[in-house]
């Protein structure tokens, strides 16, 4: 009997145990503890118009992949507000953790991101901006300061021209903008502006939209060649995929691109292909505009899953590329910024 009471508790004991096993398996060992949980970001991209996009999307991806613990679900917006706004409310709809928006344009986003924050998820808006009426809308932003690439563009031009002797010659300029809209084409549009009111002997021929697209950008350029001809002296490119299609453009119409040619052009991005142009010459001066923004917003995400406060707004530092060095450095707003010379070895080390 007694052998028999052992027996029946032994087991008792294992069953106890093996229950326990399985409970502390259940109630959350290291698997369920939230620590391991995979974060699904919804990314609504603008979409794929140029070398920076690219390299944008692809920065992006590479961040938030599965292998880093991410489920990042993205849409291409093929550059329509309206799409964008569609896949803001399709995050919403599956719960994602965060909304990352790269805006196409900076106006028409308090409604679409009053539901995000109605169904209280965090928005991080990445490269160009959103004007809202109420900025709890979103949590941080990073980005580019626009009006400062425009700004140390022309400071470049201003002292190019004084360098070769022609600050006081009339330089007639033509501007083929971004997108109508976007931050990138505001910024860089008002530090043209800005800099033609500063200097009496710069005229502002004409200013056309691009649209960041290279197709678009020679579309541009040839009518603008057609009203007026060789008059124009700086051709100023919002993004280096116009200025690929300036430089054809120019190039078919007879024109020599270049330091000692008839027309010089002037472009923003410094994508690989864009700084390949510069170091012939073809493009003259190529302003940086950073587009590696996975690693910044991972590290916005990663704040804020650490219950840490992030900074409301994040502006990239960026650099300036010139064919060679007949200008050193700028200064603007007080501030003095180096000039890259251009070579294929400055290419090499560059992530994009
Ligand atoms: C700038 C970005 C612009 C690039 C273009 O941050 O928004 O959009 O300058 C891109 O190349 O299309």
């Amino acid at each position: 009997m007694r052998k028999k009471l052992v027996a029946v508790l032994m087991t008792a004991c294992m069953a106890l145990s093996l229950a326990a096993c399985g409970s502390s398996k259940s109630t959350g060992g290291s698997a369920d503890s939230g620590d391991n949980k995979q974060i699904t970001v919804g990314f609504s991209q603008v979409g794929a118009e140029s070398d920076w996009r690219t390299a944008n999307s692809k920065s992006m991806k590479e961040t938030f992949s599965e292998a880093n613990g991410y489920k990042l679900i993205f849409d291409d917006a093929q550059q329509k507000q309206e799409n964008q706004i569609s896949a803001i409310r399709n995050f919403i709809q599956q719960e994602v953790d965060y909304i990352v928006l790269a805006p196409v344009t900076e106006s028409g986003w308090d409604t679409v991101l009053k539901e995000a924050k109605d169904a209280k998820i965090p928005v991080i808006i990445v490269d160009r901006m959103v004007k809202v009426s109420d900025d709890s809308l979103y949590t941080a932003w990073v980005g580019s300061n626009f009006e400062l690439e425009g700004k140390k563009a022309c400071a470049w031009l201003d002292a190019y021209l004084k360098a070769n002797k022609k600050d006081s010659e009339k330089i007639n300029i033509v501007d083929i903008q971004g997108t109508i809209g976007a931050s990138a084409q505001i910024g860089r549009t008002n530090g043209l502006e800005a800099a033609v009111k500063e200097h009496s002997n710069w005229n502002l021929l004409a200013k056309e939209s691009g649209e960041f697209t290279q197709a678009k950008g020679q579309e541009v350029m040839e009518s603008m060649i057609k009203q007026y001809g060789k008059d124009i002296d700086v051709v100023y490119c919002e993004n280096d995929n116009e200025a690929f299609g300036a430089i054809d453009a120019l190039t078919t119409a007879g024109y020599k691109v270049g330091p000692d040619g008839d027309v010089i052009v002037m472009s923003f991005d410094s994508t690989n292909a864009g700084l390949t142009d510069v170091t012939n010459g073809k493009i003259i001066l190529d302003t940086e505009c950073n587009p590696l923004h996975g690693p910044r917003v991972k590290e916005i995400i990663d704040k804020l899953q650490a219950n840490q406060t992030v900074d409301k707004q994040q502006y990239v530092d960026e650099e300036i590329f010139a064919a060679d060095d007949t200008v050193k450095s700028v200064t603007v707003d007080g501030k003095e910024y180096a000039v890259t010379a251009t070579t294929k070895d400055v290419i090499s080390k560059r992530a994009y």
